[in-house]
């Protein structure tokens, strides 16, 4: 096999963001610009020649090509076997799995997530370690460096590979594996639930349901899984089929933007449970008849309830929450006795935690929860862990929810967000908020008295490493939170995030609209950023 060594320059963009890199695709089209930042890949590891490598994505707009791309240059790299799921297609936790079952050296996952899809919207990249899990920050930070200094990458010379055909190919010395994209994940799911339960619960119609996949990757999973496996009705899964823009929609889980399943489930006769997942299908909105249930209260319910999940029936030996991530968590992890770490937003952070063994689940704000059977967040498990409870408690969505807060009290909450907004601008409303930091300690705004107002640090409690700058919070002697951050996956501008939440532990006001409970914290978040004064908006972009 011939190898080639092709001269280049560096871009000095490819710095990785939240969850990888993501531009536009017509910047990954710049000649050398997906070549580049995978180089840049592989000189930051080493001891992977002859070494197993996952590859797929999320079947998003340029998904196809940037695969044949990055087989030639892992092959000229020294990689010894890819597995890539059929038609380059992996869901993020599917490939989270594989590579754990396979013991592959990483895995390249091709998405931009829940950023729309298209010739002119956003494509993305990013890597995961041996434990299936995002690239931990130390070597995003190497990656970078050296995405900065690259000259040259490595290109074999060799045909585009037929992505459709399951099975093993060889290609010189190279081991090409094409696997479903499905098996291995199904599988993974029949041994954490009780799919005869559930089975059962569908068949006897106690339990209807909606999936809504956008036209994203969980269609497949979610029709094999739901339909094929635990038997609901051919039509469970709506927008199943998917495409390369998400058939135009913005492939994200919350009222705002899975519209179709949201006025179904706020319908005449709704269905038991709905749900839906993201283009890569790593985060999840679970709903009920007439109800949304918060992805904070999600996860908190979840811990709570553990135990009627086979998987999980001895017990979980503790919880994570992103720092935005609303505090319900920590309420059941007090109850039970276990620990509760607080790290910043991002998947990478629970990491070493699930590892160690310190955590059993985890979860944050943005829709996404997950536990140790993979290192990513998980759309479908989420979706199969309501239905595995509804059957075992018989009990309703909303009645879970409801019974929820009356034990705990609830943690009204809400978050707003400000999207393209100028980078410059935002980056004075970060200033100005940070200014303010030292003066606001013990003041009080109405029955709100700041008890600290800091920048979150985080130190990882396995290995020592510190994240510093990882978002404003403004925190009350009530409990109440207010949270600022600037968004690491946008592609446009920049997208402030602002979070808010209260604790009500009087069950009489539950029912309570969250905005309306939260209108005087969000006059305040306002007086500190001055996000609408500043960029002369009158609302945020998109509320959750
Ligand atoms: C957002 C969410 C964060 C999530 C990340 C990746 O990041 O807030 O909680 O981990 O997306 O999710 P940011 O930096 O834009 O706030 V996904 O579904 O892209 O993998
Ligand atoms: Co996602």
């Amino acid at each position: 096999m011939q190898i080639n060594s092709i001269s280049t320059t560096p871009y000095t963009d490819q710095k990785p963001g939240t969850s990888g890199l993501r531009k536009k695709v017509t910047v990954f089209q710049q000649a050398n610009y997906l070549e580049n930042f995978v180089q840049s890949i592989f000189n930051s590891l080493s001891g992977f020649q002859g070494a197993s490598l996952v590859l797929g994505g999320d079947g998003r707009y340029f998904n196809r090509q940037a695969i044949q791309t990055i087989i030639k240059i892992a092959t000229a790299n020294g990689f010894g076997e890819l597995i890539i799921g059929q038609g380059g297609l992996l869901s993020t936790p599917a490939a989270s799995h594989i590579i754990r079952k396979n013991k592959a050296f990483g895995g390249i996952i091709l998405s931009a997530s829940h950023n729309p899809g298209g010739p002119d919207e956003d494509f993305g990249i990013k890597y995961n370690v041996s434990n299936g899990g995002p690239a931990p920050e130390k070597f995003t930070d190497a990656l970078y460096e050296n995405s900065t200094t690259i000259t040259e990458y490595k290109l074999a010379e060799i045909a585009d590979i037929d992505l459709d055909k399951v099975g093993q190919q060889q290609v010189a010395e190279l081991k090409i594996t094409i696997i479903d994209p499905v098996d291995d994940y199904a599988n993974l799911m029949a041994n954490i639930f009780d799919f005869d339960l559930l089975k059962n619960c569908i068949s006897s119609k106690y339990i209807t349901l909606c999936f809504d996949a956008m036209h994203a990757i969980t269609g497949p999973y979610a029709i094999r899984i739901l339909e094929d496996i635990l038997g609901a009705p051919k039509g469970t899964v709506i927008n199943g089929i998917p495409l390369e823009d998400f058939g135009g929609g913005h492939p994200d889980p919350n009222l705002a933007h899975a519209k179709e399943l949201a006025s179904t489930m706020f319908g005449d006769a709704p269905p038991v449970f709905g749900a839906a997942s993201d283009g890569d299908g790593d985060r999840n909105m679970i709903m009920g008849a007439n109800v949304f249930v918060t992805p904070s209260d999600s996860l908190a319910i979840m811990a709570a309830n553990a135990s009627c999940i086979p998987a999980y029936a001895k017990g979980i030996a503790g919880v994570a929450r992103s720092m935005p991530t609303s505090q319900a968590v920590d309420r059941v992890a007090k109850k039970l006795g276990i620990p509760c770490f607080e790290t910043p937003t991002g998947w990478k952070y629970f990491g070493n935690l699930l590892d160690d063994g310190q955590i059993t689940l985890c979860g944050e704000e943005s829709f996404g929860s997950g536990s140790n059977h993979v290192r990513e967040k998980d759309g479908l498990w989420a979706v199969l862990f309501w239905l595995n409870l509804i059957a075992k408690k018989r009990q309703s969505v909303e009645d879970i929810v409801i019974d929820h807060w009356q034990t705990y009290g609830r943690d009204i909450y809400c978050r707003h967000d400000y999207e393209a907004v100028d980078m410059d601008i935002a980056n004075a409303i970060v200033d100005n908020l940070r200014k303010q930091l030292p003066s606001l300690a013990g003041k009080s705004f109405a029955e709100y008295t700041v008890k600290y107002a800091d920048e979150f640090s985080y130190t990882d409690p396995v290995d020592d490493s510190v994240s510093n700058n990882q978002g404003i919070r403004i925190g009350f002697e009530n409990g109440s939170r207010i949270i600022f951050r600037l968004s690491g996956t946008g592609t446009v501008g920049a997208t402030l995030r602002i979070y808010l939440e209260k604790y009500e532990a009087d069950a009489s006001k539950h029912n309570q609209d969250a905005q309306e409970a939260l209108a005087y914290l969000i006059e305040l978040a306002e007086q500190f950023c001055e996000v609408k004064k500043r960029t002369g908006r009158v609302e945020p972009t998109v509320i959750t």
